[in-house]
């Protein structure tokens, strides 16, 4: 007799098909399966938790995580539902915790945050973890499921009472490290960022993580939403109006929100969400937001007698000293690029520029004397940016001439192909002497810079292009920049600061970081810039001797020989021969590199207005938190 397969048993045998490809490739579905993979398991729960708050549903998520590595997640929210699904006869829960994409499938509108980026599903986190368990607040009732790797254990039971005004959902779950093999090492930093953010971005959600490994616990919670989000930003910095700009707006493509406010930096910082994902690379609500801001500008600047004849103020006058949150919220987000952080919705571009077009407007007409100094700081940067313009094409001139007019001091590589040169920017002459010496002249070129560059974060480009060593580096990268950067001419791929272990190192080092961030950040977003790492120090005991590049190296090599060795420090590049800085930090063999990455634009944002602004720096810890370490890469 043929069986027919229906009911509960057809779709447990479909949920057991999907979870096996869900733990068979993982990675297809969080992206990678180490620390970055491990932290989107919290980040899909809390979002679907999040999206609850954003129907208007829940106003508190508490996260925590314990010792042994169990994250929990708590909401106030409605509960998620725990009656039967007409046609599976089994548990919405159920089909939520094991059916792969079953989230959307329960309809109700609205937008979500889940869904996102890498966003899967619980039915994901639930197939990663070694043990996961529900417990739904609803109806006067504790109701619960436990899985273990995906599987119920046994069906959703009520298991008790509760409050009948209590409802919400309780996930718990532990990560399997049958799969994170690197451990369940969560990053209290990188979530608290992330949480923050997040409140920002969703105005009146009260966000706290607890972390019970260290006994740290942190809460968010902003009623202003993103004008909060823009104050922040610009909390170090002197503002040109007290009151940003602010505006929200349902139209036809979706839910647009922006915040902006100037400041008297000549930075921009402008950051864009769609469905509170960070879209570092831009997309369709940026370019509307722009070309907004331009025409709104400039029509308000002619209609009042700001600008004269056929003046205009360009893209970049409007955007010097704007610190701007634009936030879309849609129904179906499309994400592109490479890296999936671009949004793509053609008709968001309009949407946006409507919005912030109709709002300005009448916010300007409104405030006639933040319009007055807003449209003069803008009119002071177009002259400024006319300057730098003079400045720059003297550059170029000068270079024109001696038609390959490399910088003097630099000593270039015989290599001529990008991809396969390296510059290294030294620390003073004597290093730069050493490097020179020391190098593999085919492929490495060195370049000495004397003394401490300008401060880039307070200078515009044009006091800046008067700055001899910034003028010597631009012209040794040969990109150009600003208006006129072209990755294209990039001489080298990889480019390497290496400066003293010391204090006057890491304060250069800071700088030349805030440079590349600031004017070429594309060459940090592409991977090209890194950090040498020699060694802190030499170990002599009897006839070993070995190079240490870290205390904690130290103390291991110390214990393991005694108080016999002999530990000498170096604190300078010129303290080594020019044998000793090739094999300990520019050999590619043995070498060990740090890549500077952005992941987080906000963060890095922030990073770098403390490091320059007024408070105290905490520099070691930037470099650490955004450098991965590349070790014996190809050439
Ligand atoms: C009502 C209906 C649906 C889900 C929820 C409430 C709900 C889900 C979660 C997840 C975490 N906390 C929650 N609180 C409530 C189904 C609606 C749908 O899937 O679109």
């Amino acid at each position: 007799m043929a069986t027919t397969v229906t009911g509960y048993d057809a779709s447990s045998i479909q949920v057991l098909e999907g979870l096996e490809a869900v733990r068979r490739r993982p990675g297809m579905y969080i992206g990678s399966t180490d620390a970055r993979g491990l932290h989107h398991l919290v980040r899909e729960i809390v979002d679907n938790s999040v999206d609850e708050a954003l129907g208007g549903y829940c106003d508190t998520i508490v996260t925590r995580i314990a010792p042994d590595g169990v994250v929990t997640v708590t909401d106030n929210g409605r509960g998620i539902p725990i009656d039967k699904h007409p046609k599976a006869n089994i548990s919405a829960l159920e089909v939520i915790m094991t059916v792969l994409h079953a989230g959307g499938k329960f309809g109700g509108g609205g937008y979500k945050v889940s869904g996102g980026l890498h966003g899967v599903g619980a039915s994901v986190v639930n197939a990663l973890s070694e043990w996961c368990r529900v417990d739904v607040r609803r109806n006067g009732k504790l109701y619960r499921q436990e899985y273990r790797r995906g599987v119920p254990v046994g069906p959703v039971k009520a298991v008790g009472k509760t409050d009948p005004d209590d409802h919400g959902t309780t996930t718990s779950f532990l990560a399997d490290t049958a799969i994170f093999t690197a451990g369940l090492d969560y990053d209290f930093d990188q979530l608290i960022n992330w949480f923050r953010e997040t409140a920002y971005l969703t105005r009146g959600l009260k966000l706290t993580l607890i972390d019970e490994r260290s006994d740290r616990e942190m809460s968010f919670h902003f009623e202003g939403g993103i004008v909060s989000f823009v104050r922040h930003l610009n909390r170090n910095r002197g503002v040109v109006h007290e009151q940003p700009f602010y505006v929200q707006r349902e139209s036809a493509a979706g839910l647009v929100e922006v915040a902006l406010q100037y400041n008297d930096s000549y930075g921009e910082s402008t950051h864009t969400f769609a469905n509170n994902i960070n879209t570092i690379d831009g997309g369709t609500h940026l370019s509307g937001f722009k070309s907004a801001l331009t025409r709104t500008m400039n029509d308000y600047a002619k209609r009042n007698g700001f600008l004269k004849g056929d003046e205009t103020l360009s893209g970049e006058d409007v955007r010097e000293g704007l610190t701007a949150i634009v936030s879309v919220k849609l129904a179906e987000p499309q994400f592109e690029g490479q890296t999936k952080a671009k949004l793509g919705n053609a008709e968001v571009a309009g949407a946006v520029q409507g919005v912030v077009t109709e709002g300005l407007n009448q916010f300007l007409e409104e405030n006639p004397q933040i319009a007055r100094r807003v449209i003069e700081k803008c009119i002071n940067a177009s002259r400024a940016r006319e300057a730098a313009r003079k400045a720059r094409e003297l550059v170029q001139r000068k270079g024109g001439l001696e038609s390959f007019s490399l910088p003097g001091k630099l000593a270039d590589c015989t290599e001529r192909d990008p991809a396969r040169a390296e510059l290294y920017i030294v620390e003073g002459d004597s290093a730069g002497g050493s490097a020179k010496q020391g190098r593999d002249r085919r492929f490495q070129a060195i370049l000495p810079l004397r003394g401490k560059i300008l401060n880039v974060e307070r200078a515009r480009l044009d006091k800046m292009l008067q700055n001899n060593e910034i003028r010597t580096l631009l012209t040794a990268l040969g990109t150009g920049v600003g208006e006129s950067f072209d990755k294209s001419k990039l001489r080298y791929h990889r480019i390497v600061l290496m400066t003293d272990a010391d204090v006057d190192g890491s304060h250069i080092r800071t700088l030349l970081l805030t440079f590349f961030f600031r004017h070429l950040e594309q060459l940090i977003l592409d991977g090209h810039v890194f950090i040498a790492q020699p060694p802190l120090y030499k170990v002599k005991s009897g006839k070993e001797e070995a190079w240490i590049y870290n205390d904690e190296e130290l103390r291991t090599m110390l214990e393991r020989v005694g108080d016999k060795a002999e530990v000498q420090r170096y604190k300078g590049l010129g303290e080594m021969n020019p044998d000793q800085l090739w094999s300990t930090t520019m050999d590619p063999a043995k070498r060990t590199l740090m890549q500077i990455t952005i992941d987080d634009s906000v963060e890095a944002d922030e990073t770098f207005d403390m490091l320059m602004g007024a408070a105290v720096p905490p520099r070691k810890k930037f470099i650490q938190t955004h450098a991965q370490e590349v070790q014996n890469l190809d050439l």
